[in-house]
């Protein structure tokens, strides 16, 4: 079975759209075998974004990112990762197809809801920086 990390982030919280984004996630087939809701700091968002450090816009994923609690998961299933980008939608808000969590919830780019791993690198990378083990 392949695992992902799958991170709701601090507008989803907000917006009371946890369990909705969690039920669609398990409607999906797929498993939830560990979560928490933590509140970042800036050091692990400046690892986790570290792609992004030359971009105009990565203070502001930085202050959106510690401005609230995420909830970390390790979700499990078959083609897990890429089903997750999918149920997620495209990363820009109007490139994001309705019936997907970005379509369906997302009027911004930096408020995007969800974060997916996108490889099964990255996965394992993030699995290890937001629980500890893979
Ligand atoms: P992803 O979340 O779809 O994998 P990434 O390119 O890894 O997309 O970007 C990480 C996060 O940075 C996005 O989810 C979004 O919150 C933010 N972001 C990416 N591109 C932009 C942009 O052009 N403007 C504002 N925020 C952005
Ligand atoms: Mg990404």
């Amino acid at each position: 079975m392949e695992k992902t990390y799958v991170m709701l982030k601090p507008d989803c919280y907000k917006r009371g759209l946890i369990g909705e984004i969690i039920s669609r996630i398990e409607k999906k087939g797929y498993q939830i075998t560990n979560i928490k809701m933590l509140t970042l700091n800036e050091e692990i968002l400046k690892e986790h974004y570290s792609h992004l450090a030359d971009k105009p816009f990565f203070s502001e994923i930085i202050n959106f990112m510690t401005s609230g609690p995420v909830v970390g998961m390790i979700v499990e299933g078959e083609s897990v990762i890429e089903g997750i980008r999918i149920l997620m939608g495209a990363t820009k808000w109007h490139d994001a197809l309705p019936g997907t969590i970005r379509g369906d919830f997302a009027n911004n780019t930096t408020e995007n809801l969800i974060h997916g791993s996108d490889s099964r690198e990255t996965a394992e990378i993030e699995i290890k920086r937001f629980f500890g083990e893979f």
